[in-house]
């Protein structure tokens, strides 16, 4: 990776906790990198749909999705660079990324926090962004508290404790006016053991 893919994002604190809190860092990844980056996933990651349970019935999940390990032989270039810069960004050693693929302001993914069974607890989780912008929700379990709202850009991440996961829902919920399809690059640490069921 070059130095000059990195800017100097000032980071904006969202949710405070024992661990890292919830983080939203922008500008992180150049933003000629971030629009490659989200081209190349666009084109040739084998984008899955997945099925749900909802009220007894049988529904799509409204976006698409992959997952690769980072330790696959394999790994697509662009995986390889952006894992290693958000490795240094968040101070982990992620070995998984999930990408969510939202075609249009009709895909979301309804407010939840990420399963912990199987991560390595006190990992954070960092989410990066790529193409059009979308809104985060994130809410205090607790109820308390208003819910906020933050605006993800292209090339922006996410960084969320593991802790967090506990305390704080977040979702993409639907909306219009969205400028395209948007990708989200989701990296976790997994327990060596757990990673290879995935
Ligand atoms: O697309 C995002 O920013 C959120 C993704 C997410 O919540 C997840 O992968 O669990």
């Amino acid at each position: 990776m070059l130095q000059s893919d990195l800017f100097d994002a000032t980071p904006l604190t969202l949710v405070e906790d024992a661990e890292s809190g919830i983080r939203y860092l922008p500008d992180v990844v150049r933003q000629a990198t971030a629009h490659a980056w989200f081209e190349q996933a666009l084109a040739n990651v084998a984008w899955g749909n997945q099925r749900r349970l909802m009220y007894e019935r049988e529904v799509d999940v409204p976006r698409l999705m992959a997952h690769f390990s980072l330790e696959a032989p394999d790994l697509p270039e662009p995986l390889i660079a952006a894992a290693a810069q958000m490795r240094m960004i968040a101070g982990a050693q992620f070995n998984s990324v999930g990408l969510n693929l939202y075609r249009d302001g009709n895909d979301s993914v309804a407010p939840h926090n990420d399963k912990t069974q199987g991560l390595v607890p006190g990992a954070p989780i960092a989410i990066l962004s790529l193409g059009a912008t979308r809104r985060m929700t994130l809410r205090a379990k607790s109820g308390k508290g208003r819910t906020l709202n933050v605006d993800l850009h292209a090339g922006s991440v996410m960084v969320m404790s593991y802790a967090s996961q506990f305390t704080h829902n977040h979702g993409i919920p639907k909306m219009s006016g969205v400028d395209g399809p948007r990708i989200s690059l989701a990296f976790r640490c997994f327990d060596a053991s757990k990673l290879k069921e995935r």
